[in-house]
């Protein structure tokens, strides 16, 4: 079968809950893919960030067949030889005193949401259900009915009320509005270091240490969801260690596995984490051995090819080659390490026309918010590979 044969199964079965570009992959291998006829792309999504370490990258995937032919799943009733080892190498890499594993980043935002107000209920002191969290406009952290409360996208939210309660929308960037919105049943604030689905939004320097600050000052939790900008992609371990903040929670997800299996988790002190109590909180294949193993081989492959660096330095090359096009339609280009937004100017059409063009010459990019086109590459992209791909892109944005 054909590119078009695919589709046309797939519209005619599948949920229309997304837009794709019409190209259909078979094969992965580092920062490229290919599709159905062999064309050869270059991956600028990585999946949203979960393919920070590359496509299918080898040891990843040896442990994952090691630990399938072995035991993929206990439930949590009993325990397995992988995910003490997983906890103690996230924590030490972290830098946190515990964690707790589950699948999907919504899972994990749900859980440091629950862990935030519970944690406001027995050890701060606020009322009982009265908790508030604090969060940002333009926020993406997930599609559950809770964390769409609060989003401000009406595409995301409009169709999937009643909602829940308890949270308080501010400004993006914006460390005043939060202090004005902290009252005494505050319980947490949570952002992400950079706004990824809102279009890679940078806040302003010093952003991250006000809300540690504002956290520190009225006993409140801050909530970093780094399941996007985490584990490498912005040039740090985390996108919160650019301004030398350490928040409560962490959030991550996405490369915890590098693309080979949901994973995600939250990490935390005993203090936050430790109001937990057997039969709280869990799930079917939170932790799993299969799961630990993988988390276990990506965050190894993380640390070993020294990966933060790479999109560090690969980011800064990048971002300032694209700046360097001359291009009439472009407005800004922006972002840290390897999570880059080129926003285009609003009279050039929106960024899916261009997004296409790139398609049609080897690079698979997305467009996020209309304007602007993410480029997110693997974090083991080479030099050669960006000069390959800044050629193209000149030629699509002249
Ligand atoms: C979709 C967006 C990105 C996330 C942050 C939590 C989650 C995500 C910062 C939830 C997930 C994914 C979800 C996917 C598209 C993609 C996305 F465009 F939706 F917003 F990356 F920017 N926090 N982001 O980015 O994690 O439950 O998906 O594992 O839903 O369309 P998840």
């Amino acid at each position: 079968m054909q590119t078009q044969d695919y589709i046309a199964i797939e519209e005619r079965y599948g949920a229309h809950n997304y837009h794709p570009l019409d190209v259909v992959l078979t094969r992965g291998e580092g920062v490229w893919v290919y599709d159905v006829e062999g064309n050869r792309y270059l991956d600028c999504l990585s999946a949203y960030s979960a393919v920070s370490q590359g496509h299918v990258h080898p040891k990843i995937l040896h442990a994952m067949q090691e630990q399938a032919q072995k035991l993929t799943l206990t439930s949590r009733a009993f325990r397995n030889d992988q995910l003490p080892l997983f906890y103690k190498e996230l924590c030490e890499l972290t830098g946190y005193e515990m964690a707790l594993p589950m699948n999907s980043g919504a899972e994990a935002v749900e859980t440091a949401l629950k862990v935030a107000r519970k944690w406001a209920y027995t050890v701060k002191g606020v009322p009982r259900h009265k908790a508030e969290i604090v969060v940002a406009a333009n926020n993406f952290h997930g599609r559950t009915i809770t964390i769409i409360s609060f989003s401000t996208e009406p595409l995301y939210r409009d169709d999937f009320g009643p909602f829940t309660p308890g949270f308080v929308i501010v400004p993006y960037g914006d460390a005043e509005a939060i202090r004005k919105a902290i009252t005494p049943n505050t319980a947490a604030v949570m952002v992400e270091p950079i706004q990824g689905e809102a279009g890679v939004i940078v806040p302003p320097e010093g952003y991250l240490r006000a809300i540690r600050q504002i956290c520190d000052e009225n006993n409140v939790l801050f909530l970093a969801d780094e399941i996007q900008t985490g584990l490498g992609r912005t040039g740090k371990l985390l996108a919160c260690d650019h301004e030398a903040v350490r928040p409560d929670i962490v959030i991550l997800g996405k490369a915890l596995s590098g693309g080979f299996y949901p994973i995600s988790a939250i990490v935390a002190d005993s203090p936050v984490l430790g109001v937990l109590r057997p039969g709280e909180h869990g799930s079917t294949f939170g932790g799993n051995p299969l799961a630990a193993a993988i988390g276990r081989a990506a965050l190894r492959v993380l640390v070993e090819e020294n990966l933060a660096e790479n999109a560090a330095q690969m980011g800064a090359y990048f971002r300032e080659k694209l700046r360097a096009i001359p291009s009439p339609h472009v407005k800004e280009v922006r972002g840290k390490g390897l999570l880059i937004g080129v926003e285009l100017k609003p009279e050039s059409g929106g960024a899916r026309p261009f997004c296409e063009a790139l398609q049609g010459r080897g690079i698979l990019a997305k467009e996020t918010h209309e304007h602007v086109i993410r480029f997110a590459p693997p974090l083991v992209i080479e030099r050669q590979t960006i000069d390959w791909a800044l050629d193209i892109i000149a030629d699509v944005l002249k």
